[in-house]
């Protein structure tokens, strides 16, 4: 019942070849409505439930990122019709503004990041992020000159993504090791990340080594900054839920052979680590930017009703 496209996007979200939140979230909604447009269901209830059962292949993915059930959330939702082929254009309509939103949303939030850092600043980067980047890029097209001192992340080397990028639109960068981070926070004016995912109390999920990247900023005076479309607010957190951090293969973090020379010590790969709100100093979004411990008014606001799971079984 699930098409290729569905289960092709799944395997690249698994595999990280498609990484980041946003970019999972607008993934995730082009493989529904591929469901949708190549669906031959005789029903419209055959027609919802191929749907769902499509919707839950892709959640099955990576746990952290809430971009991905918000995503599959909003497509069904909007599902309406009483018959499969209004079904099917309902589909394609939500897609399509999901992908507007998204679009939007990332725009809205690069240019109120972007007030945000001064013609000169120096960021630190954890990982990639295109939210995060999107702040960079409005300072830029303000004519801002911005400098960056960007962390390898590992295991994955998410950080080489964001060099390439900032490099792409002439940003003097400097690449470190994660380890070399505190040392080098006295010559930047900003931490700069992104988030997978956003709690109810203002804690910033994202990729492991954030939090303690924050804490030493905060040790150095040095102002952390989440950049982190709405998408990423996690609804279930209102009804005191925790954000499941995802644990990847283990070897990512050491090959087969070089644990076996090492005497096979247990390995341990999360992927995301947990910010406190008192590291962080403020969360930008496309509605504004707040505090992270006043967040929960606009995920109330946003998300209120929203720890629904349409893709579960009727
Ligand atoms: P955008 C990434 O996770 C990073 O943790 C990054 O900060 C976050 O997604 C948000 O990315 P991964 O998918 O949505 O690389 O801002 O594990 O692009």
């Amino acid at each position: 019942m699930v098409n290729e496209d569905v289960r092709t996007t799944a395997e690249d979200i698994a595999e990280m070849e498609i990484r980041g939140a946003a970019t999972i979230a607008r993934a995730a909604a082009d493989a529904l409505e591929s469901q949708a447009e190549a669906s031959d269901a005789e029903s419209p209830a055959a027609f919802r439930a191929e749907m769902r059962e499509a919707a839950r292949h892709l959640r099955d993915t990576r746990p952290t990122a809430v971009s991905l059930p918000n995503a599959l959330r909003y497509v069904l939702r909007n599902l309406e019709g009483e018959t499969v082929r209004a079904l099917r254009a309902s589909a394609t309509e939500a897609a399509e503004s999901f992908r507007d939103q998204l679009e939007r949303a990332q725009d809205d939030l690069g240019e109120i990041g972007a007030n945000r850092l001064r013609d000169g600043d120096v960021v630190m980067t954890h990982c990639h992020s295109t939210d995060a980047l999107a702040c960079v890029k409005a300072a830029l097209d303000d004519g801002k000159h911005i400098e960056a001192v960007v962390k390898e992340t590992r295991p994955r080397k998410q950080g080489h993504i964001t060099a390439e990028q900032l490099r792409e639109w002439g940003v003097p960068v400097t690449m470190i090791v994660d380890n070399a981070g505190r040392r080098y926070l006295d010559e930047v004016d900003h931490v700069l990340v992104g988030a997978d995912s956003i709690a109810a109390d203002g804690s910033v999920i994202n990729k492991v080594g954030t939090s303690m990247l924050a804490v030493s900023a905060r040790e150095r005076g040095v102002p952390v900054m989440v950049a982190a479309q709405t998408l990423k607010l996690h609804p279930d957190t209102l009804t005191g839920h925790t954000v499941e951090i995802e644990m990847r293969d283990e070897t990512e973090v050491l090959a087969d052979d070089d644990r076996k020379r090492l005497g096979n010590p247990d390995v341990e790969n999360p992927a995301f680590d947990v910010t406190p709100p008192r590291y962080v100093d403020a969360i930008v979004t496309e509605r504004g930017q707040f505090p992270p411990e006043s967040i929960v008014t606009l995920m109330r606001e946003l998300y209120g009703d929203g720890t629904t799971e349409p893709w579960t079984e009727e």
